[in-house]
């Protein structure tokens, strides 16, 4: 039991009280942000969603999986602004070469799939690097470079990569 017992301590301990519920009150809305595991580990892009680069090198299958592990999955580019936000965390990062994304043509070679499942075609903010993509079997998985463009590369490719997040 606290007894207070000088009153010109009352403005403090209000104020105390302020910041602990708005403390618990963010812990249990979360701020508006992913779940708890991604605070401090995805980068929140405004208006376009949380992002990780992982600078480790491992294969694209184990990128995946790691994707996965998040809760999250490989990185799909579906916007200019999307692939602005990218370019800018791959640089921040200091990316030096390619890193996965969750594009692929594992299944018929020339189709390329996201790992949503959707089709992938190339676009302004999905672009092949030059004389890319080979094309051949052998080289089913795709990634990007720090300037955006992307290319094909075998899957057992050990490459940093880039997980992605969405809310909704
Ligand atoms: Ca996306
Ligand atoms: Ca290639």
């Amino acid at each position: 039991m606290v007894i207070i017992s000088d009153m010109s301590k009352v403005p403090v301990l209000v104020f105390v009280a302020t910041i602990l519920v708005a403390l618990i009150g963010c812990e249990e809305r979360r701020c508006g942000r992913v779940p708890g595991r991604f605070i401090g580990s995805y980068r929140d892009l405004p208006g376009v969603g949380y992002y990780k680069f992982y600078k480790y090198k491992v294969s694209w299958g184990e990128a995946w999986a790691q994707c996965r592990d998040d809760n999250a999955h490989l990185l799909i580019i579906d916007s200019p602004e999307e692939l602005e936000a990218v370019k800018a965390l791959m640089i921040e990062s200091k990316s030096d070469g390619w890193s996965h994304i969750g594009v692929h043509d594992l299944f018929i070679n020339g189709l390329y799939l996201t790992v949503k499942n959707g089709e992938f075609f190339p676009s302004e903010f999905n672009k092949w690097s030059l004389k890319e993509p080979t094309n051949n079997v052998a080289e089913a998985c795709v990634s990007i470079f720090p300037n955006g463009l992307l290319r094909d590369n075998t899957c057992a490719t050990s490459l940093s990569f880039i997980c992605e997040y969405n809310k909704h």
